[in-house]
């Protein structure tokens, strides 16, 4: 649907209509297809339901529904319509909503092939009856809308003037008809996880907004990505730091390899596009099992672990290296944890990964350090990122993951990282924020409920 008509404005028509949801298809608009009765009729003439919408130069939106088709005789007819009704749904710019019924319904509708729509026997509201100029952004339409109380042929809301409904002016900016059909439910299935529309800013913003506990001393979240060989860690880190900067970052090296690509512990830092830094480490790591074992995750996890340290073929980390921090600061160490696992991950039962990943959630869980998985890839199942949360595929191997994880499915962000893309993607980056966002929630939780004393949380090794 394009057209001006709001989303609240159309589902308060579709309350009126009562038939359940609707279509609304722009069928003719006076400010694209010119204000002409001939045009009118060409477009709009036989298409059955249509809603007639103006909205004048005082902030005004009125209209009326008619469930007959619009014809051209060419002289006036009147058309029989039980359902139609008038309507006004702003007054001066405020929402001001009214529904009108047509009283004698074999009066509804006008139709006349030398006139726009026209709504009662003697024309209770009529909107033009000629070809009309634009001037200056505006049509000053020759028709007319009575007095409610002098309506013949639809409801009258008694005390309500005809300036209450249209300021007593038919100067518009715009008319437009559309088309009202049944909302075919296999356009639009339900989804498979409800999100709140938000823009990236509003995200950004919010995200910006979360800040570990003042007492602990500690300036960022440290969020740490575990996560197989090829899984799309450093992917994930560019894919967070690109839609902040509102540009592609490619800081971490990504790739594939035999051996993998990241072999040392590179915490991340986020700014936003005025260069202010988040208060979060996005801290990347070799790939689990392979070139990281499960102690020296636990290494991590405690902050004992120098930025940088290399780490390779699952070698542990000599205890004794100046890379090997004896006494930790709270600050290096670990406030939540992402799993990052790709689709294929999932669907590949062969490497006792997820045993592995068992081992290490039972670890956070005696630590008290939350833990969230981002799914990438989702691209191998659902091509259209816009469509991630109606795709009954990307539900059904986020529940996968819940399952093999044992953890609740709103744990699960589905994402898709830069890859191909040499530009950014406004979808790809809302999905990536809305996983961060409760990747941070969570440590956020974490922090206060550390800093509460609710924790106890015993140091590592
Ligand atoms: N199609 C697609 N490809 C992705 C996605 N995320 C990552 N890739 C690709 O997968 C490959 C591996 O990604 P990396 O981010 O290097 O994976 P990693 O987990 O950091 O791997 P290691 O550093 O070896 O542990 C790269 O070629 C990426 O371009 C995604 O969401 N969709
Ligand atoms: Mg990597």
């Amino acid at each position: 649907m394009s057209g001006q008509i709001s989303k609240e404005d159309r589902q308060q028509l579709e309350r009126w209509i009562g038939l359940g949801p609707r279509d609304f298809e722009l069928l003719y608009s006076i400010s694209r297809d010119g204000c002409s009765p001939e045009i009118f009729h060409k477009l709009c003439d036989n298409q059955g339901p249509t809603l007639t919408v103006l909205y004048n130069t005082h902030g005004s939106v009125f209209g009326g529904y008619a469930s007959s088709s619009w014809t051209n005789p060419p002289k006036d007819t009147l058309v029989q319509d039980e359902n139609a009704f008038l309507f006004q749904l702003r007054l001066n710019d405020k929402e001001r909503k009214n529904k009108f019924p047509v009283k004698n319904s074999p009066k509804a509708l006008k139709a006349c092939a030398t006139k726009g729509p026209g709504f009662g026997s003697n024309r209770d509201f009529a909107t033009f009856d000629s070809h009309i100029s634009q001037e200056n952004g505006k049509f000053k339409l020759d028709g007319y809308m009575k007095t409610p109380q002098d309506w013949l042929d639809y409801g009258n809301k008694g005390v309500l003037s005809k300036g209450d409904i249209m300021n007593n002016d038919l100067h518009v900016t715009e008319l437009e008809v559309y088309k009202v059909t049944e909302q075919l439910q296999a356009l639009t299935p339900a989804p498979w996880r409800k999100i709140k529309e938000e823009s990236l800013e509003a995200q950004s913003e919010l995200i910006g907004s979360l800040k570990p506990c003042k007492e602990q001393g500690v300036s960022d979240f440290r969020v740490l990505l575990l996560g197989p060989t090829g899984s799309g860690k450093s992917s994930f880190v560019n894919t967070v730091r690109s839609t902040f900067m509102g540009r592609l970052s490619q800081k971490a090296a990504c790739g594939l390899g035999p051996r993998g690509c990241t072999l040392a512990y590179t915490p991340y830092t986020v700014q936003t596009k005025d260069r202010k830094n988040l208060s979060l480490r996005l801290c990347d790591t070799p790939g689990l099992t392979e070139n990281l074992g499960i102690v020296d995750v636990a290494f991590l996890l405690g902050g004992h672990v120098k930025d940088h340290h290399k780490f390779f073929a699952a070698n542990q980390i000599d205890v004794e290296s100046s890379d090997f921090v004896q006494k930790p600061q709270p600050r290096n160490k670990i406030h939540s944890v992402v799993f990052v696992l790709s689709v294929s991950d999932v669907n590949d039962p062969s490497t006792g990964l997820f045993e592995k990943l068992m081992e290490i959630k039972t670890m956070l869980n005696g630590k008290g350090i939350p833990y969230n998985t981002v799914l990438t890839k989702i691209d191998e199942v659902c091509e259209n990122t816009e469509d991630i949360y109606k795709c009954a595929a990307v539900g059904e191997v986020v529940e996968k993951v819940a399952v093999k994880l044992g953890v609740s499915r709103n744990t699960v962000f589905p994402v898709k990282n830069y890859e191909n893309e040499v530009e950014l993607d406004e979808h790809v980056g809302a999905l990536a924020l809305i996983s961060l966002k409760h990747i941070l929630y969570s440590a956020a939780d974490a922090s206060d409920a550390e800093s509460a004393g609710e924790t106890t949380e015993s140091d590592v090794i």
